[in-house]
């Protein structure tokens, strides 16, 4: 029943899995892990498919005939286990020349650059049948505001997913663009901080029907916001292109911990929220091991990430099953008919001319504490 099927479009990125546990005090603890033998290792886990950056896969100064090699060897580990390649991006952040950022540099040299080689990175992911890329701006930020004015980023930042845009027309690829929120770290204050900011700036686009959001559990937790209802926003606007599943204690540096490693409850609302809309995306899990594992400890993070899915999953099936909770929530339904509010001019006459009792209205309490420990019992599993 936990056993990933492709159907389940579980993802991983070549850098988590291949993560080698640096960390700003200490070095790699784990070997390198090739790109073929990581597809090996996800087809082998279940997992649909498999992400990654540029240079993930292609070293930054590779020669042409190594990326022609390196790119028959990747695709031939594909074939040979059914892996797909759903979502590519681009690494905007390792490179010096990017250290004040790479959209929203000052130099338009930079700017130029960062095009270059998100276009590059664009070609590959086409190659591959990528249908999303994924565009994290980790160094577009600042520690010093006297330095840029935010608004000139903003404005570069804009003039290159626009520039972006065309690019894919151009080409006709059949890809959309999904962008990541951060609110910090490596800057100290990246732009677009939040998913809902995100939202925002994509609707003064020149394509905002090709770009989405790419929402991270640990991202938005690092904000102090809740997960489950940045995400709802996202499929609100019909913008979830893509998630990245993880977990994260609270506001400090990002942990990408395995997902539902601490926040259960926010995880299980989180499955309960994608599966009862429907979403048909990639769930990508954009976490690694702890800096304690070995190869083996690899394994258990990427496996326990999705077999926590599938538990939560069945655990939203008991939840909907589940007669008393039901019965709480029919309750709630029941205080009032599912007809929209619409204005009419006859009807706000009526409206402001009723009577309306706020006390008796006021008096009932909600069943929120009964509705919310009958939800921990079922995830504590005595129900
Ligand atoms: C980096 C970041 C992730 C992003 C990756 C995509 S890169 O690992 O911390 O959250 O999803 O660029
Ligand atoms: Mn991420
Ligand atoms: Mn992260």
């Amino acid at each position: 029943m936990y056993t990933p099927q492709a159907s389940d479009h579980f993802t991983f990125g070549l850098w988590t899995t291949g993560n080698r546990g640096r960390d700003p005090f200490g070095s790699e603890v784990r070997p390198v892990l090739s790109p073929v033998d990581n597809v090996e290792l996800l087809g082998e886990l279940g997992a649909y498919g498999v992400n990654f950056h540029d240079n993930d896969l292609i070293p930054i100064d590779a020669t042409p005939s190594q990326q022609a090699q390196i790119l028959r060897d990747f695709s031939a580990a594909l074939q040979r286990t059914g892996v797909k390649v759903p979502m590519v991006t681009v690494n905007l952040f390792s490179e010096p020349v990017f250290r004040d950022g790479a959209f929203t540099s000052h130099s338009k040299a930079v700017r130029a650059y960062a095009l270059q080689k998100t276009m590059a990175a664009m070609d590959v992911g086409a190659q591959l049948g990528a249908e999303i890329f994924v565009l994290w701006g980790g160094r577009e930020g600042a520690e010093v505001d006297a330095g840029k004015d935010p608004r000139d980023g903003l404005r570069w930042y804009r003039e290159c997913v626009n520039y972006l845009c065309e690019y894919v027309r151009d080409r006709h690829y059949a890809m959309r663009l999904a962008l990541e929120a951060k609110p910090n770290e490596p800057r100290g204050d990246i732009f677009l901080p939040t998913t809902g900011a995100m939202l925002g700036f994509i609707a003064t686009l020149q394509y905002p029907d090709m770009v989405g959001v790419n929402p991270e559990f640990a991202h938005e937790a690092m904000a102090g916001l809740n997960f489950t209802h940045q995400v709802a926003q996202a499929l609100d606007a019909n913008k979830l292109f893509h998630i990245d599943l993880n977990d994260q204690k609270g506001p400090r540096f990002d942990q990408d911990l395995r997902f539902g490693a601490e926040n259960i409850k926010t995880a299980f609302f989180l499955v309960k929220l994608l599966e009862d809309a429907g979403y048909t995306g990639m769930r990508h899990f954009d976490a690694h091991a702890l800096r304690t594992e070995d190869a083996v400890g690899v394994r258990a993070c990427a496996g326990g990430c999705m077999r926590t899915y599938l538990i939560l999953r069945e655990k939203v099936k008991a939840f909907h099953a589940d007669q008393e909770i039901q019965a709480l929530l029919s309750d709630l339904s029941a205080r009032g008919d599912k007809e929209p509010i619409v204005y009419t001019e006859a009807g706000a006459k009526r409206l402001r001319e009723s009577a309306f009792d706020r006390h008796a209205e006021a008096e009932r309490g909600l069943g929120y504490e009964r509705l919310d420990q009958l939800t921990m019992e079922l995830l504590l599993g005595v129900r």
